[in-house]
């Protein structure tokens, strides 16, 4: 048996890099894909300093062409970790750019129907093929502010669920990943367009938020269990998260009476 192959979209940082450390560890030759080229060049040589089998390859996951391409040039595709995605904003439905929503729902929904779309015919002659999308809390419930950002995650959310239902009689699982509260270098950066300290209030006095890797364990998890096994829908949180809106956070240290 030769080495399988794992796409993984959004590879250039965050829970896409833990991920491509975790598979090239269990064994799969990783197919780094990012827009930033000198990221996934700079972890593709990591990696393969390290002994792993890995390559880079610069996408865009919105560009339907590029995506074609991008399929065209690879000889097999085992594993599909549709991770690029990502917030813009918090604001209110009644405020919000619609300029943002467009993005969040090209990169979330589109690049994942993109990406699925392409690399299908080569899931499916591996015989046991792995559709795996990182989706969001977000994408099971809402919350105010949310709205551009929930609306696109429950639409990869719908994506991955409906898409398990259509290919049902063929060689591929599909897998939902739905991560909460993750402390990544970029995800709330990016949301609030570079405002680190906004970014960082947002995990403020949270005893222990997810990271990057806690998410990648649990996909390298998911996709080594054997090919009939099927992990529908995982919902993974820090403790400190009851739900989307309920977050427990300890007061600084200063604020505490008698500290
Ligand atoms: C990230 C989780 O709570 O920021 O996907 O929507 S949240």
């Amino acid at each position: 048996m030769s080495t399988p192959t794992a796409v993984i979209t959004g590879a250039g940082s965050g829970i896409g890099a833990a991920t491509a450390r975790r598979l090239a560890a269990a064994g799969h030759r990783v197919v780094l894909a990012a827009r930033r080229t000198d990221r996934i060049e700079a972890l593709a040589d990591e990696l393969t300093r390290a002994g792993h089998a890995a390559e880079a390859r610069t996408l865009d996951v919105t560009d339907r062409a590029a995506v074609d391409a991008f399929a065209a040039g690879l000889d097999r595709c085992d594993v599909l970790v549709n991770n690029a995605g990502g917030a813009l904003g918090l604001e209110p439905v009644a405020k919000a750019d619609p300029a943002d929503w467009r993005a969040m729902y090209e990169v979330n929904v589109l690049g994942v129907l993109h990406m699925t779309q392409a690399l299908l015919p080569a899931l499916e002659a591996s015989g046991a093929g792995t559709v795996l999308v990182v989706s969001s809390t977000a994408g099971l419930g809402v919350y105010e502010g949310g709205g551009g950002y929930v609306a696109a995650k429950h639409g990869a959310h719908a994506v991955a669920q409906t898409l398990r239902l259509e290919i049902v009689d063929r060689p591929v699982r599909v897998i939902e990943i739905a991560p909460g509260m993750v402390r990544t270098d970029e995800f709330s950066l990016v949301r609030f367009r570079g405002d680190e300290e906004r970014a960082a209030r947002v995990y403020e006095g949270v005893a222990e938020p997810l990271t990057a890797e806690d998410v990648a364990d649990s996909i390298a998890w998911a996709v080594t269990r054997p090919p009939h096994v099927n992990v529908d829908l995982l919902v993974l949180r820090p403790r400190a998260q009851a739900s989307n809106s309920k977050v427990h956070r300890e007061p600084a240290p200063g604020a505490r009476p008698g500290a």
